[in-house]
């Protein structure tokens, strides 16, 4: 008798199911670890536990597996846990998976009905002093940011958060700590109810409101200003009908328009007010800020469906090979409710954006992101298709000011992974610091962690930090300086101590 995962795209090669929790100490690295970097870099992977219940699954719906690099004078020590989120620990008892397709309860083993399904598995935030492992459909699970281990498989901030979800992609004021998020799908399933939930830089739930979004669909990411909340409605459906029927929990809808919310960050619920622009799917946000009654969002906005596993009503799916788009810079006037004006960031599509996190819901010049520029050379007969979970083969530096853009690629056998940007110190200028990025090396069944200059990404590594495992596909993370991971939390989460109104504010 076998005893295999099934033979999937999303399991195949590079994105076999990892399964590893490791501790590595001291790794191998050539070139040089910046001394200057002191902090942690943190990402989140799926990665399945178990074969899936049906024999066949997403990759969105894999076990949350945290990676942490902590870099100490020039050394760099690994670490990695899953979430003990409930349905893993439901699941480890077992021995198999209980819990079924994506966001999907009804496809359910009867013993898990009522467990949070969440799977920690989108993102990790330090906020408050915890490490928080996010997934969407539930509450955060909250771990220690040293030891990885889980201290709340399902943490409702000590009772302040009443949504039965929390977003994957808080956001953080770096000049007051506080964590805002939006929460869709509040009231269960396939609800159009959100909230809106400011987190103050102790942990503790300030501020909540209950909203409805003109229809229930998804609501990813969202963009933060010193003043606004830019909420975008995603033409990804959800309908309480199609899942009892077992089918996907997101429907794309190419007849739906682009919808963004506005709502003022110390606003009622009667402040929200909703823009109508012509379709489009709304990826992640870069950044966001406010100057003189004017809301801009920088966001990735495509023509088409990337999600092959969310197929429209009629089950077809687009070759998302044929989906166009890229950064976009988007300007919405509080002042005349105009339909909001769109101009193209870069000439280069980008996903997986990060900036410098000081100048996060602030005017700010220097954007990072992910991208797959097909000029870059793909070593196909060596290396095969590439892997079916987001492949990327460049790191992209986009300068709004200057409207320049520079690119790195690690070659045609390598796959990069989200970009994230780490400061020289705290008060070096804005984009004055490292990129810290996930290089897959397809042949050697490996993964390295390059260290760029942010400045000069197209220089290549500074240093190439080599880890003797592999680590599949990821999707997001964050770097954490030590400073903020002090347990003392007045500190812990503003990061920004030493930003300055001045820096970075430019022509928008
Ligand atoms: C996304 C990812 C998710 C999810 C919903 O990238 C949206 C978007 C990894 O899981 O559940
Ligand atoms: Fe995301």
């Amino acid at each position: 008798m076998t005893h295999r995962f099934p033979d999937l795209p999303i399991f195949a090669g590079f994105d076999a199911p990892g399964r590893t929790e490791a501790d590595i100490f001291d790794l191998e690295f050539d070139g040089e670890v910046p001394i200057a970097l002191d902090g942690t870099f943190f990402r989140v992977a799926p990665d399945q536990q178990f074969a899936p219940k049906f024999g066949t699954d997403i990759f969105f719906n894999g076990d949350g597996l945290v990676c942490a690099f902590r870099f100490k004078e020039g050394r760099v020590h690994f670490r990695s846990r899953y979430a003990r989120t409930e349905r893993f620990l439901a699941e480890r008892d077992a021995g198999k998976a209980l819990f079924g397709a994506y966001r999907n309860p009804f496809t359910d083993d009867p013993s898990v009905v009522g467990k949070v399904r969440g799977t920690a598995n989108t993102n990790v935030v330090v906020h408050g002093g915890r490490l928080l492992a996010l997934k969407e459909d539930s509450p955060p699970t909250a771990m220690d940011p040293h030891s990885l281990e889980t201290t709340k498989s399902v943490f409702r901030f000590d009772g302040g958060l009443t949504s039965e979800t929390f977003t994957a992609h808080p956001k953080i004021d770096p000049t007051t700590g506080e964590m805002i998020s939006i929460n869709y799908e509040a009231n269960g399933l396939a609800t159009a109810d959100f909230t809106y939930c400011v987190i103050d830089k102790e942990g503790r739930v300030t501020r909540e409101l209950w909203l409805k979004a003109p229809y229930p669909a998804m609501i990813h990411d969202i963009g933060v200003t010193e003043n606004y909340v830019i909420i975008p409605v995603m033409p990804l459906t959800a309908d309480i009908e199609r899942l009892k029927a077992g089918k996907p929990h997101f429907t794309y809808r190419p007849d739906l328009d682009q919808v963004y919310g506005v709502l003022p960050r110390e606003g009622e619920a009667s402040d929200l007010r909703w823009f109508h622009v012509s379709h489009g799917l709304q990826g992640h946000a870069i950044n966001a800020f406010d100057e003189g009654g004017k809301v801009y969002l920088d966001i990735g906005v495509t023509d088409g469906n990337v999600f092959s596993f969310f197929p429209e009503a009629d089950g077809r799916v687009q070759d998302v090979r044929t989906v166009r788009g890229g950064p976009v810079r988007w300007t919405f006037d509080m002042k005349t409710n105009a339909t909001p004006q769109c101009r193209p960031l870069a000439e280069f599509g980008g996903e997986f954006p990060h900036v410098d996190d000081r100048y996060a819901t602030r005017a700010y010049r220097h954007g990072y992101a992910g991208s797959m520029d097909p000029s870059a050379p793909y070593d196909f007969e060596r290396c095969g298709p590439p892997t079916a979970n987001f492949f990327l083969n460049t790191v992209m530096h986009i300068d709004t000011a200057s409207g320049t853009m520079k690119k790195w690629s690690p070659g045609p056998t390598s796959a990069v992974q989200e970009p994230v940007f780490a400061p020289r110190s705290a008060d070096a200028p804005e984009g004055d610091g490292y990129i810290l990025v996930l290089v897959s090396r397809l042949l050697e069944n490996r993964t390295d962690l390059v260290v760029l200059d942010a400045q000069h990404i197209e220089e290549g590594p500074l240093a190439t930090i080599r880890l003797p495992i592999r680590l599949r596909s990821g999707l997001h993370g964050n770097w954490v300086p030590a400073i903020a991971m002090k347990a003392d939390a007045s500190r812990s989460s503003c990061i920004a101590a030493g930003v300055r109104a001045e820096d970075g504010v430019h022509e928008g």
